[in-house]
């Protein structure tokens, strides 16, 4: 395929230019945090740091980090670098794990979103051609309305269908024949195990990319879902505190996702030590907003763990790349002492040919940890004798053990059982926090 891009020059600038770029726009951005919000300011004299100080992007470490405690510190109007008359919009996080953050924009700062995110689209093969449907949720997350004005952007016909109603889901799909679907890696597998249900043949599916996002997903997970959609699947990724998706993107190459550098200045540092790591390392990525009017975040700590590398890409994208995030470091969890990921035990499953329909539930019994997972069966698997059910579920906890390190008991459940999602998938039940 013809490579193909929203906006060439800046997806294939020179790396030297690119980042004197990003040095002109990191000197302006830090003398409008410093004059407009006091809470940063606070920060920076606390460390003794004047925008004077910041002469490029090589002097980025000299500035503090921004935390989410910051955010929930600062909430609601404290980190606003705008007048509100300025703001238009505002999108927010479900706060379903305790924080909620709240992201303003300035008209300039939307138009700058759904670029990154128009760039996601063409990058994924999208063009005026195209029927997209967008099956992000709509509302205060930013998958929605993120892709929505990408799609835009690109000129596809844009179905604005948001997450949920499966049936009604499919029915635009086949009668409109949407090219492209967006929505979470989750809600795509389960769209796909709908339509197979229903008889559909890869081939009867009219996709030919899906745009996913969100939340973590594996390799293997996204070899299950091309398959059974007939398409090939593009990893996109971004946070509401940065404006939400299309802060990264992935190409044709699949092989890790694109940072729109000219907005994002990225780095990755030690979780522990703050410490800046050199390019190849793995660690938390932390990102620095060049161009936000009305939210601009310095620093920002993402939790997220991942790698950088700016090896040459075949798309001819300069853009360096992060590697799909692996978990963030506060959705790990640690059972009895280890560190536990759930993209570990989705691998594993994978790998043993399992669907990725799981859910880890963690509890304390006296002073240990009860460390359960509950799988579905294969539709196969389900007229097996007991005993071979139980076989079964040694040989997987067995394979976890080697994956983790520590052994769960895993239960094999029916097809089906396990509830699924239409937006965020809801992996694990931590009930050790119910006791604390
Ligand atoms: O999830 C924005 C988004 C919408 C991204 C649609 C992609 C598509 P939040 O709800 O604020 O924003 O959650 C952000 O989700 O810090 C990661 O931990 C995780 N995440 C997002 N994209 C990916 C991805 C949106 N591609 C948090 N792979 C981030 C793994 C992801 N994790």
């Amino acid at each position: 395929m013809e490579n193909r891009y929203f906006q060439k020059e800046i997806e294939t600038m020179p790396v030297e230019e690119l980042k004197a770029l990003q040095s002109e726009k990191l000197k302006k951005q830090v003398k409008h945090v410093y004059e407009n919000v006091p809470y940063y300011r606070d920060l920076m004299d606390k460390k003794g740091v004047k925008p004077e100080d910041i002469n490029g992007i090589e002097d980025l470490h000299k500035l503090p980090f921004l935390t989410k405690a910051d955010l929930r510190d600062a909430y609601p109007y404290g980190l606003l670098a705008k007048p509100l008359k300025d703001c238009v919009r505002i999108q927010s996080t479900s706060g379903t794990t305790g924080r909620r953050v709240v992201a303003f924009y300035t008209q300039n700062d939307i138009e700058l979103w759904e670029d990154c995110c128009a760039r996601a689209i063409v990058a994924a093969g999208g063009t005026e051609e195209d029927v997209c449907q967008v099956a992000y949720g709509y509302g205060l997350f930013t998958g929605g309305p993120g892709l929505n004005g990408g799609s835009h952007k690109v000129g596809c016909l844009t179905l604005p269908m948001s997450s949920g109603n499966t049936e009604r889901q499919i029915q635009f799909m086949t009668d409109l024949n949407a090219t492209i679907i967006c929505c979470t890696p989750s809600y795509a597998a389960y769209i796909g195990e709908t339509l197979e249900e229903k008889g559909f043949k890869p081939d009867d599916i009219p996709l030919k990319a899906g745009i996913f996002g969100a939340e973590p997903w594996t390799e293997e997970m996204r070899r299950g879902i091309e398959k059974t959609l007939g398409i090939k699947a593009y990893d996109i990724y971004g946070l509401t505190e940065t404006s939400g998706p299309g802060v990264a993107f992935e190409c044709s190459e699949q092989t890790g996702m694109h940072i729109n550098e000219d907005h994002f200045l990225a780095e990755i540092i030690d979780p522990d030590t703050g410490e800046v790591l050199p390019e190849g390392s793995k660690g938390e990525l932390v990102f620095t907003s060049l161009d936000k009017e009305a939210f601009p975040l310095l620093r920002y700590r993402t939790r997220d763990i991942c790698v950088l590398s700016r090896k040459k890409c075949s798309c001819g994208r300069t853009l360096i790349k992060m590697a799909k995030p692996m978990g963030r470091s506060d959705d790990m969890l640690i059972i009895r002492g280890v560190n536990v990921f759930p993209s570990q035990i989705e691998t594993v499953l994978l790998n043993e040919g399992y669907q990725p329909n799981y859910q880890i539930v963690v509890d304390r019994k006296g002073n240990t940890d009860t460390f359960d997972v509950h799988v579905e069966m294969n539709p196969e698997h389900f007229t097996d004798t007991v005993s071979g059910i139980t076989a079964k579920e040694k040989a997987l906890a067995n394979a976890m053990k080697t994956m983790l390190g520590i052994n769960p008991a895993v239960h094999l459940v029916a097809p089906k059982s396990i509830v699924r999602s239409e937006g965020k998938a809801v992996r694990v039940i931590d009930k050790r926090k119910l006791h604390d």
